[in-house]
């Protein structure tokens, strides 16, 4: 697979993606991320990249035309049109079930922001989808773009260490996930739960889907009635 980030701040956006896990990914050549800076391809002579709003009010707007000669570069680059998702607190709120989709993808480009916004123009012409990652205003499109990468990236086939599956996890089943514990088998006087020590693995597995299905229903009621629906 092939992710592009088109930002003004591409430095950011490398610095996190390559490092622990999906820096080892991409080595690998389980997936290519490329973080274009979207600055490079102004034709201002001051590489401005934006201007004051049309009809006034307050910030700046990024303009069209940078990110468009930008967008152009990288399918020229790639031979082929990415999906474009423009990271923005009007797009449909992110799910693990929409990162499952995007990681059957060939290649996807996502577009981050700054300021008070981008030209709507270019978004009309080159936005295939909105993804918001919740309901809030950040600063920019980087943090969300990143955490589409991380939630797509770990699907993607060797990203993960053998004996983890993604599968099992957390929000995969619809379910939050069971309590985890490591050595040693007490601390501060918090012993590990027996059931974990038996070596029963049928036990073992019952008591993880009961705590499942117990945590979710305390912490997450929405989820849980989901689950029960679509039981
Ligand atoms: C209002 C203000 C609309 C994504 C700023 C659009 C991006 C939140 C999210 C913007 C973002 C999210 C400019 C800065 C988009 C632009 C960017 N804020 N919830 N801000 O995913």
């Amino acid at each position: 697979m092939r992710i592009d980030i088109a930002t003004l701040f591409p430095e950011m956006c490398d610095a996190v993606l390559s490092e622990s896990i999906l820096g080892r990914a991409q080595k690998k050549g389980c997936f290519s991320l490329t973080c274009w800076n979207i600055r490079d391809y102004t034709l201002d002579k001051h590489r401005r990249v934006d201007d004051v709003p049309y009809g006034g009010g307050r910030g700046m707007v990024m303009q069209a035309d940078p990110i468009y000669r930008c967008y152009e570069a990288i399918c020229e680059t790639a031979g082929t049109k990415p999906h474009v998702i423009y990271l923005s607190p009007k797009g449909r709120v992110f799910t693990q079930q929409r990162a499952v989709e995007l990681a059957v993808m060939p290649h996807i480009l996502l577009l981050c922001g700054h300021y008070e916004g981008v030209d709507q123009r270019v978004l009309d012409e080159i936005v295939d989808e909105e993804i918001s990652a919740g309901d809030y205003v950040l600063t920019g499109g980087e943090l969300p773009a990143m955490l589409v990468v991380d939630a797509v990236a770990r699907m993607l086939p060797g990203v993960l260490p053998e004996d983890v599956c993604f599968e099992e996890e957390s929000h995969f089943n619809g379910l939050l996930e069971y309590p985890q514990y490591t050595r040693p088998a007490v601390w501060h006087g918090r012993e590990v739960p027996p059931v974990l020590l038996s070596g029963h693995h049928l036990h073992i597995e019952n008591w993880r889907i009961a705590q499942s299905l117990a945590e979710t229903q305390q912490k997450r009621p929405d989820l849980y009635a989901d689950y029960l629906n679509k039981k």
